[in-house]
C-alpha cells in the first residue's frame, strides 16, 4: 500500500508571516490525516516554517537546490544548507525551472543525486509541453526525462524519491488532464521505473499527479489506481482549499 502524498508547491509566494499563517492553518489537520501532507516554501521561510512545526505530523520541502556542495555560485543553495535547516524533501526538475532558469535532464540528474546523498526526498517533477502531447510524444517525453533524471541513482536510492507527472500545459492554467489520462501516464511511468529497477520498486514509487490541482477536482484524481498524491501549485496558497485536497 502506498501511502498517499500531498504536496503544496508555494512557488514564490508568501513573506515569513504569511508562510507562519499558513502553516498554523495547516499543522493541526495534518496531524489528523493519515496522508503525508508537505509544504515547500519559499527559501527565505524555511527556517521559521521549521521551528513552527515543531511536533507538527506537516512535512517541509524546498524548491530547489544546487548540486555542488559549497562555492562561488552566487544566489545557489546546496543540499547541505537545506538539511541543516531540518527540511526533508526538496522539488526538482519543476517544468518552471526548466522552462525559466534552463534545466535540463542532465541538471535534474545532478540535483536528484545530490539531495539524495545529503538525505533529502526528491520530488522529480517530469511531464510534456502541448506541442509535444499534440505531437503524440507524451510518453517518448516522461519516459526519457524519468531515464535521464535517474541515472545513476540506485535501487536503494529511488525508493526515498517521489515523481510528480505534471503536463506543462496544465500548470496554472486551470486545465487539468482527465483523471484517466493523467492515470495512463502515470501508470507508464511506474512501467519505466519496473524496467530500470524491477516490480517491487515500481509498485512501491509514489507517482503524484500536478497541474491545476483544486479541492473540486481532487476527489476523481486521487481516485484513480496509479496516482498517489498531488502537486499543488496555486491551490495550495489558501488554507481552506489546501485542506480540501488533502482530505479528498
Ligand atoms: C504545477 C502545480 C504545482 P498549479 O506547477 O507544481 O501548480 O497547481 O498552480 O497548476
Amino acid at each position: 500500500m502506498r501511502r498517499p502524498i500531498i504536496a503544496g508547491n508555494w512557488k514564490m509566494h508568501k513573506t515569513i508571516k504569511e508562510a507562519l499563517e499558513m502553516v498554523n492553518d495547516l499543522k493541526e489537520e495534518a496531524n489528523k490525516t493519515d496522508v503525508e501532507v508537505v509544504v515547500c516554501v519559499p527559501f527565505t521561510c524555511l527556517s521559521e516554517v521549521k521551528k513552527a512545526l515543531d511536533g507538527s505530523k506537516l512535512k517541509l520541502g524546498a524548491q530547489n537546490l544546487f548540486w555542488e556542495d559549497k562555492g562561488a555560485y552566487t544566489g545557489e543553495v546546496s543540499a547541505e544548507m537545506l538539511k541543516e535547516i531540518g527540511v526533508e524533501y526538496v522539488i526538482i526538475g519543476h517544468s518552471e525551472r526548466r522552462q525559466y532558469f534552463h534545466e535540463t535532464d542532465e541538471t535534474v540528474n545532478k540535483k536528484v543525486k545530490k539531495a539524495l546523498k545529503k538525505g533529502l526526498k526528491p520530488i522529480l517533477c517530469v511531464g510534456e509541453t502541448l506541442d509535444e502531447r499534440e505531437a503524440d510524444k507524451t510518453f517518448q517525453i516522461v519516459k526519457s526525462q524519468t531515464l535521464l533524471a535517474l541515472e545513476g541513482v540506485s535501487a536503494e536510492d529511488v525508493r526515498k524519491l517521489v515523481i510528480a507527472y505534471e503536463p506543462v500545459w496544465a500548470i496554472g492554467t486551470g486545465k487539468t488532464a482527465s483523471s484517466q489520462d493523467a492515470n495512463t501516464v502515470i501508470a507508464y511511468i511506474r512501467e519505466v521505473i519496473g524496467e530500470i529497477y524491477n516490480d517491487t520498486i515500481s509498485e512501491e514509487i509514489r507517482i503524484q499527479y500536478g497541474g491545476s490541482v483544486k479541492a473540486a477536482n481532487a476527489t476523481e484524481i486521487m481516485g484513480e489506481a496509479d496516482i498517489d498524491g498531488a502537486l499543488v501549485g496555486g491551490a495550495s496558497l489558501e488554507a481552506d482549499q489546501f485542506l480540501g485536497i488533502v482530505n479528498f
